[in-house]
């Protein structure tokens, strides 16, 4: 891999980024086909009407600020980025209710990166990625259970991650369809081993209307390092989680308040080179 094509991979732009993760997501949910009952979209839309019109009310919301708000959700359309705008700033209460009765390990928001069908591989195993994939080389192992214990054989665990330089596969120009995704299985005992390298701090696209926002109202657009993983098992709940990395300087500030403390890893170094190891064991609730 050259230089230039690593900067070429920088030059990604939110519009090319946030049109893959639209088009991605209305594939999905057209294929899950779900409907959602009338009486629940009255009300949650009534509620959400009236939660708009109340901040208009209470903060004496002018015209001028009033057309800047529109033209920006007109941007945020064409840049494509309802998935990242509603992945960062709302999914996490979604995920909180959808999660709250369980008992097994902690879950997180999905984002908008998250592609299907990943190649599958038997773990002990390395993750699709280029022969000079730059990064620190992480062991990442341990054991899928059910709540009280029992080792959930064959348990199925996908990852996916940005590199480096912060980029998602199929998301930026450049990088190999399947690069830093796979969908991996346990053996018999839902032990894993998965290496791959340790992903950089993120920085949501600053040049779309999320940027924007984020910009023009003076906060910023880090999230901390981190794994994504779906973690599931025939007979249990799937568990949507990501990992993040002791001492990242976005823990205590992720833009996407996706962080808790039970997700945050602290990888040991092996040997004198600059590779780490990290287990993490995850418990998942029966269906
Ligand atoms: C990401 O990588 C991510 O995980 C989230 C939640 C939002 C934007 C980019
Ligand atoms: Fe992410």
């Amino acid at each position: 891999m050259t230089e230039d094509s690593y900067s070429a991979e920088a030059q990604a732009k939110a519009a090319d980024s946030g049109a893959a993760a639209t088009e991605g997501f209305l594939q999905r949910t057209a294929k899950a086909n779900v409907t959602v009952d009338k009486a629940r979209i009255n009300r949650i839309a009534t509620r959400l009407v009236k939660a708009l019109n109340d901040v208009v009310a209470d903060e004496e919301v002018t015209y001028d600020e009033y057309n800047i708000f529109k033209a920006w959700l007109i941007k945020m359309g064409s840049d494509g980025e309802w998935p990242l705008f509603l992945d960062v700033w709302l999914e996490h209460s979604v995920e909180e209710v959808h999660n709250s009765k369980r008992q097994g390990s902690k879950g997180t928001i999905e984002g908008p990166y998250y592609v299907p069908n990943a190649p599958e591989q038997q773990s002990p195993a390395t993750i699709d990625m280029r022969a000079d994939e730059p990064g620190t080389p992480l062991r990442f192992h341990g054991q899928v259970t059910a709540v009280g214990g029992s080792p959930l054989a064959n348990a199925m665990i996908e990852l996916w991650h940005a590199d480096d330089l912060g980029f998602y596969s199929q998301f930026a120009p450049e990088l190999p369809e399947w690069n830093l995704r796979g969908t991996f299985f346990a053996d018999a005992d839902g032990n894993f081993e998965i290496n791959t390298i340790q992903p950089a701090p993120y920085q949501i696209p600053t040049d779309g209307a999320c940027g924007q926002l984020i910009a023009a109202a003076g906060w910023h657009a880090w999230r901390p390092a981190h794994l994504h993983l779906k973690v599931s098992a025939p007979g249990y709940h799937l568990i949507t989680s990501q990992l993040y990395f002791e001492g990242d300087d976005h823990i205590a500030d992720d833009v996407a308040s996706a962080v808790k403390p039970e997700l945050v890893l602290n990888p040991t170094k092996v040997g004198a080179g600059p590779n780490a190891e990290v287990r993490y064991d995850f418990v998942l609730d029966p269906a």
